[in-house]
């Protein structure tokens, strides 16, 4: 993000329909042609002393002076036809990326005068298809046609062209109120009002008022050599379907059909969905079929989470999590995507999890917490360590137990050596209880688990929630660490299965899950999972209601290597193969047969 400079700015407007440019017709509002000429009959938009002075061309038109050394030119380009944005579709947002690449060499900045209805998702879609984007690109519009008496026309097409001529913000940006939004993070939320976009869970880019306030930190960097790239080819087959309560499998099945090739699933609060287990099998088929399927809330702000099993069970039917994106970002996300030629569909599902364009926020796996190696931190804590006297003996053992758990839990065995080097003990626990075994089984990192098991750091270990770093490493679905932690003599305390599987559904309360009933057999055989949502009429689909909670072989397996045994029976008296068989589950029902030949249902201790 820099401020412009240069004595003159200048700006292509391409004006593509909208409100803002429509005439009354027999009561209706239709496009309306000749923008450029009713802005030269508005002093704001144009100062015809300055340009005749200037020797300006015919279609150029110059804005009164903003700053004192620079002004804004600028040249209205509008598209034949002139549309109402309702019946813009992917073909024409294509056609005006390549308008920007055509004559980006030639212009400053970009500004694209578009109607509201469906300028987020055009935001959206161009946000994609530029990339490498090094100039400003601003969507604006209005709610009131600019000849009106009373409109948001002036107001925000004037404060567009200023924020273009004067800013370089590298991005695809939405103009509106005020208030540059990312063009992808916007979304119409108000038919009448002025402010008719909001940006839910991005704060803008900047805010005019008096003055105008950008947030830096916010606006993307750009990679300075690599030259605009058009991507063109987006995949028009995406969909967008919008969940409710008791929508039918069958209706959701007809919608995911072939052309369909990719869909923006809108859930309900953070991703959830109906568990009915007919639905989650239209899903699942169709996600195996190679039908790509995002996952966004309908909530205006949030993202998608796990947090209830309502939510793991659309993982479960291959559903991609879409955070926080805007359901408009998400499908541009899919078409840009699904129309990229020659990548894998597992390639293509990676990309749709990580953060191409500033659309969505991942959310951070773990924690983060500092590594003592290589930043100034680990060179002062050194530093400190290597005092001598009580005092530093004081602080030593205050903070060893927090750093060498910071050190494991990035794997920095480095760090771990160093603070044996400085004579500290690995074995003391910190504020939490936790070793920095417990912290280098969640963070799944061998190497520390391997060094600190030949330190001699107490496998059992509870912290101060009685957890042992084995149900970290279950939790965190680290089978190399389970196993080094079984070899090394780590089991289960029943309190902790006991815990892990039934602590909730004892009290009758589920949902919402505990993270880890939903990788638990015994889950799947509470009964108030089974009775959920059902009444006595629904008896014979009860096992088949389970299906919901059980596609999770990989859970099932760490919780099998741990050392759970898997062919106990739960509180109705069906064990977990009884319900995998029940719930046509055969990945499970295979795996747990293989445990029940072999050496019963419970994995072997290691010697
Ligand atoms: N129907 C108009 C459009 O989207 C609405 C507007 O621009 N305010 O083109």
């Amino acid at each position: 993000m820099a401020r412009a400079v240069g004595p003159e700015r200048r700006l292509l407007a391409v004006y593509t329909g909208g409100t803002i440019g429509m005439r009354s017709e027999l009561g209706v509002l239709v496009p309306g042609t000749g923008l450029a000429a009713i802005l030269r009959t508005l002093p704001m938009f144009h100062d015809e002393e300055h340009a005749r002075a200037r020797g300006l061309s015919e279609d150029t038109l110059v804005l009164p002076p903003a700053s004192r050394n620079q002004r804004i030119l600028y040249t209205v380009l509008e598209c034949q036809p002139l549309f109402d944005s309702s019946d813009m579709t992917i073909a024409e947002w294509v056609c005006l990326a390549q308008t920007i690449k055509r004559h980006y060499e030639q212009y400053h900045g970009f500004v694209v005068i578009h109607g509201t209805d469906t300028m987020a998702f055009a935001a959206s879609m161009l946000s994609f298809m530029l990339e490498n984007l090094q100039k400003t690109v601003i969507l604006t519009g209005a709610q009131v046609p600019i000849h009106a008496l009373w409109s948001d026309g002036r107001e925000n097409l004037l404060g567009a062209l200023l924020m273009a001529g004067q800013y370089v913000i590298p991005e695809v940006c939405l103009f509106f109120q005020n208030q540059l939004f990312r063009g992808n993070r916007a979304t119409k939320v108000d038919a009448r009002r002025f402010a008719a976009f909001c940006s839910p869970n991005l704060l803008p880019l900047a805010t005019v008022g008096a003055d105008i306030t950008i947030n830096r930190e916010l606006v993307r960097k750009v990679d300075g050599k690599a030259g605009l790239v058009v991507h063109s080819s987006m995949e028009q087959d995406v969909g967008l379907l919008r969940l409710y309560p008791g929508i039918p499998a069958a209706l959701v099945r007809a919608f995911l059909q072939p052309p369909l090739k990719g869909v923006v699933m809108e859930t309900f609060g953070s991703g959830n969905g109906p568990t009915k287990p007919d639905l989650l099998q239209e899903l699942r088929v169709a996600t195996e079929r190679g039908l790509v399927i995002v996952n966004c809330t309908h909530c205006l702000q949030g993202a998608v989470t796990t947090d209830y099993a309502a939510g793991m069970a659309m993982a479960g039917a291959g559903v991609i999590s879409g955070f926080d994106m805007t359901s408009e970002a998400a499908l541009a996300k899919l078409s840009y995507v699904l129309g990229q030629p020659g990548l894998s569909l597992d390639v293509r599902k990676e990309l749709l999890t990580k953060d191409l364009r500033g659309e969505m926020t991942p959310p951070s796996v773990e924690e983060r917490r500092p590594s003592l190696q290589g930043n100034t931190l680990g060179g002062g804590v050194s530093w400190l360590l290597s005092l001598s006297g009580s005092q530093a003996d004081a602080l030593r053992n205050a903070l060893v137990p927090s750093l060498a758990c910071a050190a494991a839990h990035a794997g920095d065995v480095e760090a771990l050596q160093a603070l044996v080097e400085l004579g500290s003990d690995l074995g003391l626990v910190d504020f939490n209880g936790q070793t920095p075994l417990h912290a280098a089984a969640r963070g799944g990192h061998t190497e520390a688990v391997t060094m600190l098991l030949q330190r001699g750091v107490d496998v059992n270990t509870r912290d101060t929630d009685g957890f042992s770093p084995l149900l970290l490493a279950v939790r965190g679905r680290h089978p190399g660490v389970i196993g080094l932690l079984r070899e090394a003599g780590a089991s289960l305390s029943t309190q902790e299965l006991e815990e892990a599987g039934t602590e909730l559904c004892s009290q009758n309360r589920c949902p919402p899950p505990h993270a880890l009933c939903l990788v638990t057999w015994r889950c799947l055989l509470c009964p108030a999972w089974a009775a959920r949502g059902q009444d006595d009429s629904e008896g014979p689909k009860k096992e088949s209601r389970r299906l919901a909670y059980r596609a999770d072989l990989e859970g099932l397996q760490v919780w099998w290597q741990a050392g759970a045994d898997l062919g106990q029976p739960g509180y109705d008296g069906h064990s977990a193969l009884h319900v995998a068989e029940a719930a046509g589950n055969l990945a499970v029902v295979a795996f747990l047969q293989s445990l029940e030949g072999a050496v019963g249902a419970q994995a072997p201790c290691p010697e």
